[in-house]
């Protein structure tokens, strides 16, 4: 069972289980219009895999659901990746994220153990949880300080699922995993807000990009390694929480520089704090701060020490921050070039 399947994680975690012969049930909450996007391929494959996807309606605010689910496809393993999952937006809407981002795993653990289910848990914890670090490398031991309504909600989900697995006994573990990005990502975020931008101003569709805080720091991988890491922890003997961190930090300033690299548009910095501007090679502001983006508090430095992920589960990622910032341009090169297109063709 996989909650938040239709997520940018949920739709690798998907092809991955059913690479291996799963039977998938992922969690689809109701929308207006369809949210099927990132797993549409997997759906109309269907018929083409040994193994299948089942999409199944339920809500982590809504314990009636999770329960009928739970009890219908008794699953070995649950993954909850659902979550309200854009930290910004959490100081919007604080009690809708701990209702969801927070409780939501309350009620999937407590469903379990009402069941009296033998289902292996999987909670999407994050390092956002570390906010104002007390370490410079954090790990599973690092002290949490969380920064934000979200950090906040996902500090609660962690505690809960430790204290499942210590008072009821279930196997319930928490990924502790730091930011990672892939084509897929969420076009809120800063990475794809990035690669995006820059794809839709090399096709003449976008002048420029606003950014918030140029100089916070994070430790950014790729998402399918992490969803390869949460299956390993849920095979293991005895469970236990574990980081997933690539070790670099960068700061999203880095980011932006190596994206316009990409496009042929290295960036020169001009001016400081929300004067900041980033200009193309003949001149032309491509990059503009816009202090609204700015957070009421900020997370400014995350780096995180996989080393125990590396020796119990043997995971390690596999792709370069390089490597991950050129998928990610090569696929929004391809994105905008379908939307120009479209607004250049005769139909429009
Ligand atoms: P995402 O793309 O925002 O996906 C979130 C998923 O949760 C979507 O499928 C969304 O459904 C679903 N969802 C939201 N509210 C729901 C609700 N009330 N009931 C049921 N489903 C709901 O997030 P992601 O990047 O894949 O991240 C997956 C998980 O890992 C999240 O829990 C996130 O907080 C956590 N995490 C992510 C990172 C990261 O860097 N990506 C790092 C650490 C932890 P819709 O498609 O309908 O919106
Ligand atoms: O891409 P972000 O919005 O990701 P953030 O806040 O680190 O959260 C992500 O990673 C967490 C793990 O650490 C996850 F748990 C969480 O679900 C989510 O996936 O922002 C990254 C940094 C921040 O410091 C932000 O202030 O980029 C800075 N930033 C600067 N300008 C911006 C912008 N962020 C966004 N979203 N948009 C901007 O324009």
């Amino acid at each position: 069972m996989v909650t938040g399947v239709t997520g940018q994680d949920g739709s690798y975690l998907a092809e991955l289980l059913l690479s291996k012969g799963y039977e998938v049930w992922g969690v689809v909450r109701r929308r207006s219009s369809t949210a099927l996007a990132r797993i549409d391929h997997l759906v109309e494959n269907d018929d083409a895999l040994d193994s299948s996807l089942h999409l199944v309606n339920g809500d982590l605010r809504d314990t009636g659901s999770l329960l009928k689910i739970l009890r219908q496809v008794r699953p070995d393993e649950v993954y909850n990746l659902a979550a309200q999952s854009d930290v910004k937006v959490s100081f919007d809407l604080p009690e809708y994220t701990a209702d969801v981002t927070g409780l939501g795993p309350l009620r999937i653990l407590e469903a379990i153990r009402e069941l009296d289910l033998p289902s292996r848990y999987f909670q999407a914890s994050s390092s956002e949880m570390y906010g104002l670090v007390r370490d410079s490398l954090q790990s599973e031991g690092t002290p949490l300080h969380p920064r934000s309504p979200y950090g906040s909600a996902k500090a609660f989900a962690y505690y809960t699922t430790r204290n499942y697995r210590e008072a009821y006994g279930l196997f319930a573990v928490n990924g502790i995993m730091f930011n990672h990005e892939s084509p897929r990502r969420g076009e809120s975020f800063v990475t794809r807000k990035i690669s995006l931008a820059a794809a839709r101003i090399h096709y003449g569709l976008q002048e420029t990009l606003q950014l918030g805080n140029l100089d916070a720091r994070r430790d950014w991988g790729f998402a399918g390694d992490y969803m390869e890491g949460a299956w390993r922890m849920l095979q293991t003997d005895h469970p236990s929480d574990y980081v997933l961190a690539t070790g670099e930090s960068r700061s999203v300033r880095e980011f932006c520089e190596l994206v316009f690299q990409e496009i042929d548009q290295p960036l020169t910095w001009r001016g400081i704090g929300p004067e900041e501007v980033g200009v193309g090679p003949d001149g032309r502001m491509l990059v503009e701060v816009n202090p609204q983006l700015y957070r009421p508090t900020e997370v400014d430095i995350l780096q995180g020490d996989a080393s125990r992920a590396g020796g119990d589960l043997d995971w390690q990622p596999t792709v370069s921050f390089q490597e991950l910032v050129r998928m990610m341009v090569t696929s929004d090169l391809e994105v905008a070039e379908r939307q120009a297109a479209r607004e250049n063709s005769p139909s429009k």
